[in-house]
């Protein structure tokens, strides 16, 4: 019997153990309020700093954008299913040209039917609501409830607990199969009703009187550096709830309302922070912290006063982009460009655990990145915001160009912008100081003509290749 154990043991040591995954999901987070993206930011992170020290920094990590104003709802979508956003499951109607986006019982394969299938274990803690509730329903064990109080057990400290009590009761009964465990938040996104130690750090107050504007407070964030009283033109949604209602900045865009609701933010992130550390701390008493992948994402950026905007509906660096963080058995320490989207979680997490990915998943593996083999998997970027008039705002980016294009309000709104990241990564609109012309929107500058047509032609090319139904005003 001995001799069998001491062979089985063997055994698993050569073929190894399947991997666990942790997979942190915060809603609402720009990756510049992150002093992994922005060294000048005040958030203080120290556990999503660490793990940036020990793991994988992507600086090319998107989110491929929205029909819905709900970004959040395409967003999860696409990182449950690995399909692309117009190929997301979803009313038929909306999109007569996509064949398969009439709602059916069987829907794609999804994160937590291929993992179960795989033989993990799935648990899953996050916010209720605009995400794909299909998927979340298919995880072994569903923790979900809306947690956006100001104490433990109406915040996030009820999400991380969540996990803790799994890993707690996974030793209680020397669980062996792997896990998967789905750990989102329901912060930062608003309201953003911080612990009051920490909204006191950050100076922010939870501001509810719709009649004034809070008190300035040099504690409080600075404003961003692409920060402007009003976006130049309409961005094409008229009345969209995240711009004119948030509770605490509705309208507003001074600088008391704009640095108190980034100070709310912080205070609710680094509230996540804590959680992660106490998580992290317990999988490391368990033995099981070198097994297992942690990956740290939002699911999709934010403006808070970033270019005169408040929400999530724009395809700016600050929003489309997403903080990305991976760190696990293998994994290279350092930072990549990467080009991903959060769609290609799937088959990366896949490829990770020796799963085969789902036949209706789009998404590509970027563990060659993760080992170091790649710089990139993708060389071209595309973005959509089509939750408001349409078509919308489309993106794209390829090496450090990026276009962006406005087309909206029935024709009233038709503006181009034409970035260069490298020389401008905040995208500056109008010149921004006087020693670097590239340091401005270059969609008008006739020695940038070619790259202008260039890109539009990429955009073009993307729209088709992505089943995009909403052709804009110059490529009919
Ligand atoms: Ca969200």
């Amino acid at each position: 019997m001995k001799t069998l154990l001491f062979f089985l043991a063997l055994a698993s040591l050569a073929f190894g153990r399947k991997p666990n995954f942790l997979f942190i999901i915060v809603d609402d987070q720009s990756p510049f309020d992150l002093k992994v993206y922005d060294p000048k930011s005040q958030l203080d992170t120290p556990n999503i700093d660490a793990l940036a020290k020990d793991g994988l920094v992507f600086d090319g990590a998107y989110h491929m954008g929205s029909w819905s104003g709900a970004v959040c709802t395409c967003s999860r979508t696409m990182i449950m299913t690995g399909r692309s956003v117009w190929n997301i499951p979803r009313k038929a109607k909306r999109n007569p040209k996509n064949k398969e986006a009439k709602p059916t019982h069987a829907g794609p394969q999804t994160l937590p039917t291929t993992f179960n299938l795989g033989g993990y274990e799935t648990m899953r803690t996050c916010k209720r609501g605009n995400s794909y509730s299909v998927a979340n329903s298919q995880f072994k064990i569903v923790k979900d409830a809306t947690k956006r109080g100001g104490t433990d057990e109406t915040g996030s400290h009820w999400h991380g607990q969540q996990v803790m009590d799994y890993l707690e009761a996974r030793a209680a009964r020397k669980a062996e199969e792997p896990f998967l465990i789905y750990f989102g938040f329901s912060h930062p996104h608003d309201e953003r009703n911080g612990k009051p130690e920490l909204l006191e750090k950050y100076g922010a107050t939870n501001h509810r009187d719709k009649n004034s504007i809070p008190a300035l407070n040099s504690k409080q964030p600075k404003l961003p550096v692409n920060y402007l009283e009003k976006h130049p033109f309409p961005h094409g949604h008229p009345g969209l709830r995240d711009e004119v209602k948030v509770p605490g900045v509705w309208e507003n865009r001074d600088e008391a309302t704009i640095r108190n609701e980034l100070g709310r933010e912080f205070a609710c992130s680094e509230n996540i922070d804590i959680q992660i550390g106490r998580v992290l701390k317990k999988l490391e008493a368990m033995g099981e912290l070198d097994n297992t992948y942690i990956i740290y994402t939002s699911d999709h950026g934010m403006a808070i006063g970033r270019h005169g905007l408040q929400g999530k509906q724009n395809l700016y660096e600050h929003t489309w982009r997403v903080p990305y963080i991976v760190k696990g058995p293998g994994v290279k320490k350092g930072r990549v460009q990467g080009n991903i989207y959060l769609l290609d979680t799937l088959a990366t997490l896949c490829d990770l655990a020796g799963l085969e990915a789902p036949a209706s998943n789009e998404g590509r593996s970027f563990k060659p990145v993760l080992t170091g083999e790649k710089k990139t998997v993708r060389d071209t970027l595309f973005g959509v915001y089509a939750g408001g008039t349409k078509p919308g705002i489309r993106s794209v980016r390829k090496g450090d160009w990026k276009l962006v294009k406005f087309d909206v309000l029935d024709g009233a709104v038709r503006e181009t912008q034409l970035f260069n990241l490298k020389d401008n990564p905040d995208e500056f609109l109008t010149q921004h100081g006087k020693k670097n012309p590239m340091l401005r929107n270059l969609a008008s500058d006739p020695a940038q003509a070619q790259k202008l047509a260039e890109m539009e032609e990429l955009l073009k090319s993307e729209m088709e290749r992505l089943n995009d139904p909403h052709p804009l005003w110059n490529q009919k």
